[in-house]
Protein backbone atom coordinates (compact mmCIF):
# COMPACT_ATOMS: atom_id res chain seq x y z
CA UNK A 1 0.00 0.00 0.00
CA UNK A 2 1.45 3.27 -1.16
CA UNK A 3 2.27 5.35 2.29
CA UNK A 4 2.62 9.06 2.56
CA UNK A 5 3.71 11.11 5.43
CA UNK A 6 2.07 14.29 6.15
CA UNK A 7 3.67 16.86 8.46
CA UNK A 8 2.96 20.80 8.69
CA UNK A 9 2.42 23.07 11.99
CA UNK A 10 -0.69 25.21 10.08
CA UNK A 11 -2.28 22.63 7.23
CA UNK A 12 -5.39 20.63 8.67
CA UNK A 13 -4.19 16.88 7.82
CA UNK A 14 -7.63 15.47 7.87
CA UNK A 15 -8.54 17.86 4.76
CA UNK A 16 -5.24 16.65 3.50
CA UNK A 17 -5.99 13.01 3.90
CA UNK A 18 -9.74 13.54 3.02
CA UNK A 19 -8.51 15.14 -0.25
CA UNK A 20 -5.75 12.39 -1.15
CA UNK A 21 -7.70 9.70 -1.10
CA UNK A 22 -10.20 11.09 -2.55
CA UNK A 23 -8.10 10.82 -5.88
CA UNK A 24 -5.96 7.45 -4.80
CA UNK A 25 -8.32 5.09 -2.34
CA UNK A 26 -5.31 2.99 -1.34
CA UNK A 27 -3.32 5.75 -0.31
CA UNK A 28 -2.16 5.38 3.44
CA UNK A 29 -1.78 8.85 4.76
CA UNK A 30 0.46 8.81 8.20
CA UNK A 31 0.34 12.21 10.15
CA UNK A 32 3.68 13.58 11.60
CA UNK A 33 5.25 12.69 14.29
CA UNK A 34 2.95 9.21 14.59
CA UNK A 35 5.23 7.75 11.81
CA UNK A 36 4.37 4.13 12.35
CA UNK A 37 7.13 1.58 10.70
CA UNK A 38 10.04 4.11 8.65
CA UNK A 39 10.54 1.70 6.00
CA UNK A 40 6.96 2.17 4.99
CA UNK A 41 7.09 5.73 4.23
CA UNK A 42 7.28 6.22 0.27
CA UNK A 43 5.94 10.13 0.01
CA UNK A 44 6.48 12.83 2.08
CA UNK A 45 4.12 15.79 2.06
CA UNK A 46 5.68 18.76 4.34
CA UNK A 47 5.54 22.31 5.18
CA UNK A 48 8.09 23.78 7.70
CA UNK A 49 9.43 20.64 9.27
CA UNK A 50 11.28 19.76 12.12
CA UNK A 51 15.11 19.61 11.24
CA UNK A 52 14.98 15.30 11.30
CA UNK A 53 11.77 14.36 9.88
CA UNK A 54 13.32 13.18 6.38
CA UNK A 55 17.06 11.34 7.20
CA UNK A 56 15.48 8.60 8.42
CA UNK A 57 12.69 7.80 5.64
CA UNK A 58 15.09 5.03 3.88
CA UNK A 59 12.69 4.11 1.14
CA UNK A 60 11.43 8.06 0.52
CA UNK A 61 10.62 8.22 -3.25
CA UNK A 62 9.14 11.81 -3.42
CA UNK A 63 9.26 15.04 -1.09
CA UNK A 64 6.40 17.41 -1.75
CA UNK A 65 6.51 20.77 -0.66
CA UNK A 66 2.68 22.15 0.64
CA UNK A 67 3.98 25.51 -0.57
CA UNK A 68 5.22 26.94 -4.25
CA UNK A 69 8.31 27.95 -2.16
CA UNK A 70 10.68 25.65 -0.87
CA UNK A 71 13.24 27.82 1.10
CA UNK A 72 11.54 26.11 4.36
CA UNK A 73 12.87 23.26 3.51
CA UNK A 74 16.00 23.66 1.77
CA UNK A 75 17.07 25.95 4.73
CA UNK A 76 15.90 23.40 7.75
CA UNK A 77 15.45 20.00 6.59
CA UNK A 78 18.30 17.52 6.09
CA UNK A 79 17.06 16.12 2.66
CA UNK A 80 17.83 12.96 1.62
CA UNK A 81 20.57 12.46 -1.40
CA UNK A 82 18.68 11.74 -4.75
CA UNK A 83 15.38 12.08 -3.43
CA UNK A 84 13.04 14.79 -5.46
CA UNK A 85 12.14 17.38 -3.76
CA UNK A 86 8.73 18.60 -5.71
CA UNK A 87 7.10 22.26 -4.87
CA UNK A 88 3.32 23.07 -5.18
CA UNK A 89 1.61 23.83 -8.23
CA UNK A 90 -1.83 24.68 -7.86
CA UNK A 91 -4.21 26.25 -10.31
CA UNK A 92 -5.86 27.88 -7.65
CA UNK A 93 -2.45 28.74 -5.69
CA UNK A 94 -1.66 31.01 -8.60
CA UNK A 95 -5.32 32.61 -9.46
CA UNK A 96 -5.41 33.64 -5.60
CA UNK A 97 -1.75 35.49 -6.38
CA UNK A 98 -2.74 36.73 -9.68
CA UNK A 99 -6.01 38.20 -7.77
CA UNK A 100 -3.69 39.67 -5.09
CA UNK A 101 -1.46 41.23 -7.15
CA UNK A 102 -4.14 42.67 -9.63
CA UNK A 103 -6.05 44.27 -6.81
CA UNK A 104 -2.72 45.90 -5.94
CA UNK A 105 -1.57 47.55 -8.47
CA UNK A 106 -4.92 48.73 -9.61
CA UNK A 107 -5.21 50.27 -6.33
CA UNK A 108 -2.14 52.24 -6.83
CA UNK A 109 -3.03 52.47 -10.36
CA UNK A 110 -5.60 54.60 -9.23
CA UNK A 111 -4.45 56.21 -6.63
CA UNK A 112 -7.14 54.92 -4.02
CA UNK A 113 -4.31 54.37 -1.17
CA UNK A 114 -3.47 58.67 -1.57
CA UNK A 115 -7.65 59.17 -1.83
CA UNK A 116 -7.61 56.95 1.14
CA UNK A 117 -5.77 59.18 2.63
CA UNK A 118 -7.73 61.93 1.19
CA UNK A 119 -10.26 60.97 2.94
CA UNK A 120 -8.85 60.79 6.50
CA UNK A 121 -8.25 64.44 6.06
CA UNK A 122 -11.39 65.69 4.56
CA UNK A 123 -9.94 66.81 1.37
CA UNK A 124 -11.90 66.55 -1.79
CA UNK A 125 -8.85 66.63 -5.01
CA UNK A 126 -9.10 64.99 -7.89
CA UNK A 127 -5.72 63.16 -9.17
CA UNK A 128 -4.72 62.14 -12.66
CA UNK A 129 -6.35 58.91 -14.24
CA UNK A 130 -3.57 57.51 -16.44
CA UNK A 131 -3.95 55.11 -18.92
CA UNK A 132 -2.95 51.35 -18.15
CA UNK A 133 -0.81 51.63 -21.20
CA UNK A 134 1.16 54.50 -19.80
CA UNK A 135 1.61 52.69 -16.23
CA UNK A 136 4.31 50.59 -16.35
CA UNK A 137 4.49 47.19 -14.15
CA UNK A 138 7.61 45.30 -13.24
CA UNK A 139 7.34 41.93 -12.21
CA UNK A 140 10.36 40.10 -10.83
CA UNK A 141 10.11 36.36 -11.11
CA UNK A 142 7.67 35.03 -14.28
CA UNK A 143 7.68 31.79 -13.13
CA UNK A 144 4.38 29.65 -12.60
CA UNK A 145 2.56 32.53 -10.82
CA UNK A 146 4.26 35.79 -12.53
CA UNK A 147 3.73 34.32 -15.90
CA UNK A 148 0.10 34.27 -14.81
CA UNK A 149 0.22 37.77 -13.52
CA UNK A 150 1.58 39.19 -16.34
CA UNK A 151 -0.40 37.67 -18.87
CA UNK A 152 -3.65 39.24 -16.44
CA UNK A 153 -1.91 42.71 -16.74
CA UNK A 154 -0.91 42.53 -20.14
CA UNK A 155 -4.78 41.70 -21.05
CA UNK A 156 -5.88 44.69 -19.08
CA UNK A 157 -3.41 47.04 -20.90
CA UNK A 158 -0.61 47.87 -18.72
CA UNK A 159 2.64 48.07 -20.17
CA UNK A 160 4.71 44.89 -18.05
CA UNK A 161 8.56 44.59 -17.58
CA UNK A 162 9.50 41.37 -16.13
CA UNK A 163 12.97 40.19 -14.85
CA UNK A 164 14.08 36.59 -14.55
CA UNK A 165 17.39 34.84 -14.57
CA UNK A 166 17.46 33.17 -18.05
CA UNK A 167 16.13 35.11 -21.35
CA UNK A 168 13.36 33.42 -22.22
CA UNK A 169 10.99 35.89 -23.42
CA UNK A 170 6.78 36.08 -23.20
CA UNK A 171 4.63 37.50 -26.17
CA UNK A 172 3.88 41.50 -25.25
CA UNK A 173 6.23 41.63 -22.27
CA UNK A 174 9.51 43.07 -22.46
CA UNK A 175 11.99 40.73 -20.66
CA UNK A 176 14.99 41.84 -18.63
CA UNK A 177 17.03 38.97 -17.39
CA UNK A 178 20.05 38.89 -15.31
CA UNK A 179 21.82 41.31 -12.68
CA UNK A 180 23.33 43.36 -15.21
CA UNK A 181 20.20 44.37 -16.83
CA UNK A 182 18.63 44.76 -13.19
CA UNK A 183 18.88 48.26 -13.02
CA UNK A 184 17.36 48.90 -16.45
CA UNK A 185 14.80 46.52 -15.56
CA UNK A 186 14.13 48.69 -12.71
CA UNK A 187 14.50 52.28 -14.09
CA UNK A 188 11.70 51.58 -16.16
CA UNK A 189 9.22 50.24 -13.61
CA UNK A 190 6.93 52.19 -11.54
CA UNK A 191 4.41 49.32 -10.13
CA UNK A 192 7.09 46.60 -8.69
CA UNK A 193 6.18 43.28 -7.97
CA UNK A 194 8.28 41.17 -6.57
CA UNK A 195 7.09 37.25 -6.76
CA UNK A 196 10.52 35.45 -6.80
CA UNK A 197 11.78 32.51 -4.90
CA UNK A 198 14.06 33.15 -2.00
CA UNK A 199 17.13 31.81 -2.75
CA UNK A 200 20.83 33.00 -2.22
CA UNK A 201 21.26 34.96 -4.88
CA UNK A 202 17.46 36.91 -4.31
CA UNK A 203 18.00 37.28 -0.33
CA UNK A 204 17.85 40.86 0.20
CA UNK A 205 17.46 41.88 -3.20
CA UNK A 206 15.03 44.57 -2.05
CA UNK A 207 17.49 47.05 -1.16
CA UNK A 208 18.45 51.19 -0.96
CA UNK A 209 20.31 50.44 -4.44
CA UNK A 210 17.16 48.89 -5.69
CA UNK A 211 14.31 51.19 -4.29
CA UNK A 212 17.07 54.09 -5.42
CA UNK A 213 16.94 52.81 -9.57
CA UNK A 214 13.15 53.01 -9.45
CA UNK A 215 11.30 56.48 -9.89
CA UNK A 216 10.40 58.68 -7.75
CA UNK A 217 6.58 57.41 -6.57
CA UNK A 218 7.26 54.10 -7.70
CA UNK A 219 5.44 51.79 -5.55
CA UNK A 220 6.54 48.17 -4.13
CA UNK A 221 4.26 45.02 -3.64
CA UNK A 222 6.53 42.45 -2.19
CA UNK A 223 4.77 39.03 -2.00
CA UNK A 224 7.47 36.30 -2.81
CA UNK A 225 9.35 36.01 0.65
CA UNK A 226 10.35 38.72 3.86
CA UNK A 227 13.98 38.08 3.27
CA UNK A 228 14.03 39.57 -0.20
CA UNK A 229 13.33 42.88 1.45
CA UNK A 230 15.47 44.79 3.31
CA UNK A 231 12.99 46.65 6.28
CA UNK A 232 15.31 49.43 7.15
CA UNK A 233 16.16 50.07 3.27
CA UNK A 234 12.29 50.61 2.53
CA UNK A 235 11.57 52.56 5.46
CA UNK A 236 13.90 54.61 4.38
CA UNK A 237 12.93 55.08 0.85
CA UNK A 238 8.99 55.64 2.07
CA UNK A 239 9.77 58.32 4.73
CA UNK A 240 12.04 60.40 2.37
CA UNK A 241 9.01 59.92 -0.14
CA UNK A 242 11.39 58.32 -2.74
CA UNK A 243 8.32 55.57 -3.07
CA UNK A 244 4.63 56.41 -2.66
CA UNK A 245 3.64 53.48 -0.90
CA UNK A 246 4.93 49.32 -0.24
CA UNK A 247 2.18 46.32 0.23
CA UNK A 248 3.71 43.37 2.37
CA UNK A 249 1.96 39.86 2.41
CA UNK A 250 5.63 38.37 3.60
CA UNK A 251 8.00 39.13 6.23
CA UNK A 252 11.11 38.55 7.88
CA UNK A 253 9.49 36.99 11.18
CA UNK A 254 5.78 35.67 10.29
CA UNK A 255 3.71 36.93 12.70
CA UNK A 256 4.60 39.90 12.30
CA UNK A 257 6.02 41.18 15.63
CA UNK A 258 3.25 43.77 17.43
CA UNK A 259 5.84 46.62 17.61
CA UNK A 260 6.78 46.50 14.35
CA UNK A 261 6.91 49.86 12.52
CA UNK A 262 5.08 48.31 9.31
CA UNK A 263 1.76 48.06 11.20
CA UNK A 264 0.93 51.62 11.61
CA UNK A 265 3.17 53.02 8.69
CA UNK A 266 1.13 55.34 6.79
CA UNK A 267 2.21 54.07 3.14
CA UNK A 268 2.45 50.80 3.95
CA UNK A 269 -0.61 48.41 3.67
CA UNK A 270 0.22 44.45 5.16
CA UNK A 271 -1.49 41.15 5.14
CA UNK A 272 -0.50 38.19 6.94
CA UNK A 273 1.30 35.93 4.28
CA UNK A 274 -2.30 35.32 2.95
CA UNK A 275 -1.57 36.85 -0.87
CA UNK A 276 -2.65 33.24 -1.55
CA UNK A 277 -3.07 29.79 0.33
CA UNK A 278 -2.49 25.97 -0.89
CA UNK A 279 -6.34 24.47 -0.56
CA UNK A 280 -6.30 20.61 -0.23
CA UNK A 281 -9.74 20.82 -1.88
CA UNK A 282 -7.57 21.46 -5.77
CA UNK A 283 -4.02 21.21 -4.37
CA UNK A 284 -4.40 17.07 -4.01
CA UNK A 285 -4.20 16.35 -7.66
CA UNK A 286 -0.50 18.24 -8.33
CA UNK A 287 0.41 15.58 -5.15
CA UNK A 288 -1.61 12.41 -6.73
CA UNK A 289 -1.13 13.08 -10.15
CA UNK A 290 2.95 12.95 -9.12
CA UNK A 291 2.66 10.12 -7.36
CA UNK A 292 0.67 7.97 -10.67
CA UNK A 293 3.45 9.37 -12.94
CA UNK A 294 5.79 7.86 -10.54
CA UNK A 295 4.56 4.51 -10.49
CA UNK A 296 4.14 4.56 -14.47
CA UNK A 297 8.15 5.32 -14.81
CA UNK A 298 7.06 9.35 -15.84
CA UNK A 299 8.46 12.15 -15.56
CA UNK A 300 7.61 13.96 -12.30
CA UNK A 301 6.45 17.47 -12.53
CA UNK A 302 6.96 20.48 -10.59
CA UNK A 303 10.70 19.19 -9.54
CA UNK A 304 13.09 21.59 -7.46
CA UNK A 305 16.04 22.57 -9.51
CA UNK A 306 18.68 22.11 -5.86
CA UNK A 307 21.60 23.64 -7.43
CA UNK A 308 19.37 26.92 -8.31
CA UNK A 309 16.90 26.70 -5.42
CA UNK A 310 13.83 26.86 -7.02
P1 LIG B 1 8.74 29.58 -10.06
O1 LIG B 1 9.84 28.70 -9.58
O2 LIG B 1 7.75 29.03 -11.03
O3 LIG B 1 9.38 30.90 -10.73
C1 LIG B 1 10.46 31.56 -10.19
C2 LIG B 1 10.80 32.76 -11.07
O4 LIG B 1 11.85 33.51 -10.43
C3 LIG B 1 11.32 32.38 -12.46
O5 LIG B 1 10.82 33.29 -13.42
C4 LIG B 1 12.85 32.54 -12.32
O6 LIG B 1 13.52 32.89 -13.52
C5 LIG B 1 12.91 33.71 -11.36
N1 LIG B 1 14.19 33.73 -10.65
C6 LIG B 1 14.68 32.83 -9.76
N2 LIG B 1 15.92 33.19 -9.34
C7 LIG B 1 16.22 34.34 -9.98
C8 LIG B 1 17.34 35.21 -9.99
N3 LIG B 1 18.43 34.96 -9.25
N4 LIG B 1 17.30 36.30 -10.78
C9 LIG B 1 16.21 36.57 -11.55
N5 LIG B 1 15.09 35.78 -11.60
C10 LIG B 1 15.11 34.69 -10.83
O7 LIG B 1 8.02 30.14 -8.75
P2 LIG B 1 6.48 30.42 -8.47
O8 LIG B 1 5.98 31.42 -9.46
O9 LIG B 1 5.74 29.15 -8.36
O10 LIG B 1 6.57 31.05 -6.99
C11 LIG B 1 7.38 32.16 -6.70
C12 LIG B 1 7.45 32.40 -5.21
O11 LIG B 1 6.24 32.98 -4.72
C13 LIG B 1 7.61 31.15 -4.33
O12 LIG B 1 8.93 30.69 -4.32
C14 LIG B 1 7.17 31.68 -2.97
O13 LIG B 1 8.29 32.21 -2.27
C15 LIG B 1 6.20 32.82 -3.31
N6 LIG B 1 4.83 32.51 -2.90
C16 LIG B 1 4.22 33.35 -2.00
C17 LIG B 1 2.93 33.12 -1.61
C18 LIG B 1 2.23 34.06 -0.70
O14 LIG B 1 1.11 33.77 -0.27
N7 LIG B 1 2.81 35.19 -0.36
C19 LIG B 1 2.15 31.98 -2.13
C20 LIG B 1 2.88 31.16 -3.07
C21 LIG B 1 4.18 31.43 -3.42
P3 LIG B 1 13.49 31.93 -14.83
O15 LIG B 1 12.06 31.99 -15.32
O16 LIG B 1 14.43 32.58 -15.76
O17 LIG B 1 13.89 30.56 -14.35
C1 LIG C 1 3.92 29.19 -0.74
C2 LIG C 1 3.41 30.12 0.27
O1 LIG C 1 5.14 29.15 -0.97
O2 LIG C 1 2.24 29.98 0.67
O3 LIG C 1 3.11 28.46 -1.34
O4 LIG C 1 4.12 31.04 0.67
Amino acid sequence: MPTLLFCSPTDSPDKWRKSLQARMPELEVRVWPAVGRQEDIEYALIWQPPPDVLGRLANLKVIFSLGAGVDHLLASAALPDGVPLVRMIDPALTEGMSEYVLYHVLRYHRYMSEYASQQRERVWRELPQVRPMDRRVGIMGVGVMGADVVHKLATLGFAVRAWRRSDRSIAHVKIYHGYDQLISFLQDTQILVCLLPLTPDTEGILNRETFSALPTGAYVISVGRGQHLVEQDLLDALDSDHLGGATLDVFHREPLPPDHPFWSHPKVTLTPHIASLTNPNTAATHVIDNIRRLQQGEQLIGVVDLKLGY
